[in-house]
């Protein structure tokens, strides 16, 4: 069994990057920890805060963040952070040459309810010069990742990881706190027959994504003539773990709730990190209009359309769209 250091002296080029994944684990590992002990630790229920999302905060949420901050700003390969969390961008060392973006706790509305909640993160590059206190410094695209992936705290907590060359997935063992190398070279497979949306939130999409669930739901006499299956967890996270695992397509597209907001999930630690990860492993990801990692970022928080996972499927949502 290779441990995850190992794995990344040999498959990652850039010994700077090895650091920033390893401190980053660290955080993750005492997450994990927490998730685990839950109300033995105190961790569970609400913050009593509201984040800059206008969302209230779990205990977690607050606990997650401070330990990904921490690890973070000791790291000096680190110039700054963006979180969900935080409504401004961190600065942590100027010399750093990358940028650390993250969701702490996604899914954390499963948290008091025992169900699958993770960490996503999305590291880019930065040019010397940047500022890390200026928010313009981190609005690069998706298609500059140089890392992305997620820690899943779940049965069992499992990193899931690209570097741009395949994804790869590790097995914490608690006994020892490594991570072990559990599946390489990930593939999503083109065709499914199961797809995961918010189903009440129906009425307030778009006509094109009414017309294609609606034909969905016709099954193997409607025109996309396959019965499908439906799944929503409400953690993009474990949504993804299974489209990673058996495919799948996950949605979560614009709806007319909040009609400036053009979706729910947040593109920078959200929508991006989670669109290397699927295309690296050979899916697709789309606002439904155009490929998400190509959306010119204009703010830290901003929020996307998402329709992910088995490549044919999404091509059926972006047809419908089209038409
Ligand atoms: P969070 O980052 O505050 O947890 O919000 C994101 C989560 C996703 O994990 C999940 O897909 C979605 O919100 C669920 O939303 P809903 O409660 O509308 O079903
Ligand atoms: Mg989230």
């Amino acid at each position: 069994m290779q441990r995850l250091r190992n794995f990344l002296d040999h498959h990652c080029d850039n010994p700077a990057l090895v650091t920033v994944i390893e401190g980053l684990m660290v955080a993750c590992k005492d997450i994990a920890y927490k998730v685990q002990l839950g109300s033995l630790a105190g961790v569970l229920g609400s913050a009593e805060q509201i984040n800059v999302q206008g969302e209230s905060q779990k205990k977690l949420d607050v606990i997650a963040n401070n330990l990904i901050k921490q690890a973070l700003r000791a790291m000096p390969q680190v110039k700054g952070l963006a979180s969900e969390e935080e409504s401004d961008a961190v600065a942590c060392n100027p010399d750093g040459e990358f940028l650390v973006l993250f969701d702490p706790l996604d899914g954390s509305s499963n948290i008091d309810v025992n169900v699958t909640v993770g960490t996503i993160f999305s590291v880019l590059q930065s040019d010397p010069g940047d500022d890390p206190t200026y928010e313009s410094t981190y609005l690069q695209c998706g298609r500059e990742q140089v890392a992305a992936g997620y820690v899943l705290y779940g049965p069992s907590t499992l990193l899931v990881l690209t570097t741009g060359k395949g994804v790869y997935s590790f097995t914490l063992d608690p006994r020892v706190g490594e991570f072990y190398l559990q599946r390489e070279n990930i593939r999503v497979p083109a065709t499914t027959k199961e797809f995961a949306i918010n189903m009440s939130n129906q009425r307030f999409w778009l006509p094109e994504m009414k017309n294609y669930v609606a034909d969905l739901l016709l099954g193997e006499e409607g025109p996309l003539g396959k019965r499908y299956n439906m799944r929503w967890i409400a953690s993009m996270v474990a949504e993804i773990h299974r489209i990673l695992t058996r495919g799948g397509i996950f949605m979560y597209p614009y709806d007319s709730r909040e009609p400036q907001k053009p979706g729910k999930l947040r593109l920078m630690y959200e929508g991006n990190p989670m669109s290397m990860l699927i295309e690296q492993a050979g899916g697709k990801a789309s606002t439904a209009f155009e490929n998400i990692m190509q959306v010119e970022p204009t703010s830290i928080h901003q929020r996307v359309s998402v329709v992910m996972g088995s490549k044919d499927e999404v091509d059926t949502v972006i047809r419908y769209h089209e038409s």
